[in-house]
């Protein structure tokens, strides 16, 4: 990187760990937006000058706070998602922008793995006989439903999709996917063009599209119900993907088995209704947080603007 390039001025929407702070803060003017009390102030002072954004995937930049930075060339996303990203505002004005894709791809799987097993097989309550004394003040836990072998249904067979997929191979599961198209890479997995075909074939329907203004409710109040009293839907996608009220309309009645949930509307508040509920796991955004990936997106974040600032191809433009 050029000496000069520790006044390139950015804007840093939320925090980041400290092994992302140092270099950072060694390499650019890191103007934190997420300390300012008063945040319009904070912007007036710094705006003039910033030419890069460095986000979060669930926080985005939208068009207000990118039409308020006169000078701004990059937005470099710390998650694979850019859903919060106002793109045609980027678009109008040639800003580029850049996301972490494939370093987090097989973490993400993996949580969502776990989360239709823990949820399936009623681990966490299972934790709290034991730890309660229930187990030996009342006896054996109640039992719970089994995984291998059911049907699974993956919305979106993206990177993420896919590894799922591969992994409930694992478990002799009977896989169908929904895409925009059939993909090449699919094997012996079911083609549906739709997502209610899909929700009807799954006891375990999982959600990893990627999310859009087209994508918005694609898991519908229908859907929902078609995976139906003894299913369970897993979403570690967007929470805008699903109908929220509808899950949780039958959640509460019993015409969806359970679900097990990565992300939530208006995260990290999460609606009440959902703390009533016994037959939902709640995570808190966690798929990709482990030390191995969120170091690698940090540094993909990191040398997107160093790239962008030094001339150099973007190493992984959304735009
Ligand atoms: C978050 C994510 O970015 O990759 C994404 O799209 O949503 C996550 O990885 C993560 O919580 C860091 O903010």
């Amino acid at each position: 990187m050029p000496a000069s390039s520790r006044a390139v001025e950015i804007l840093q929407i939320g925090p980041y760990p400290e092994w992302d702070q140092g270099p950072l803060d060694q390499a650019f003017t890191m103007h934190r937006y997420f300390e300012a009390e008063d945040k319009a102030e904070f912007l007036a002072a710094v705006a003039p000058d910033v030419r890069g954004i460095a986000t979060r995937g669930e926080l985005g930049a939208d068009r207000a706070l990118i039409e308020a930075l006169p000078k701004l060339e990059v937005i470099s996303v710390y998650g694979v998602g850019y859903d919060a990203v106002d793109l045609a505002a980027c678009r109008e004005r040639g800003i580029r922008v850049t996301n972490t894709p494939d370093v987090l791809t097989r973490d993400v799987a993996d949580l969502g793995v776990a989360m239709m097993l823990v949820q399936s097989r009623g681990m966490i309550g299972a934790e709290k006989w034991v730890r309660g004394g229930s187990w030996a003040a009342k006896g054996l836990y109640p039992l719970k439903n089994r995984v291998f072998g059911k049907k699974a249904g993956v919305l979106g067979l993206g990177r993420i999709g896919y590894e799922v997929a591969k992994r409930l191979e694992g478990f002799d599961m009977d896989i169908a996917y929904c895409s925009t198209a059939a993909k090449d890479n699919a094997g012996d997995w079911k083609f549906m063009s739709d997502p209610l075909e899909l929700a009807r074939h799954a006891d375990f329907l999982f959600v990893t599209l990627a999310a859009s203004a087209q994508t918005r409710h694609i898991v519908s109040r229908e859907v929902i119900e078609a995976v139906g009293p003894e299913g369970m839907i897993i979403n570690i996608s967007r929470a805008a993907n699903i109908d929220e009220d509808a899950l949780l309309d039958a959640l509460e009645q019993g015409r969806l088995g359970s679900a097990a949930l990565d992300v939530f509307e208006g995260e990290p508040k999460l609606n009440p209704r959902f703390l009533a509920l016994d037959n939902v796991l709640l995570q808190p955004h966690h798929a990709s947080g482990t030390f191995e990936t969120r170091k690698a997106m940090g540094k993909l974040v990191r040398d997107n603007l160093t790239a962008h600032f030094s001339g150099a191809d973007l190493l992984t433009p959304v735009l």
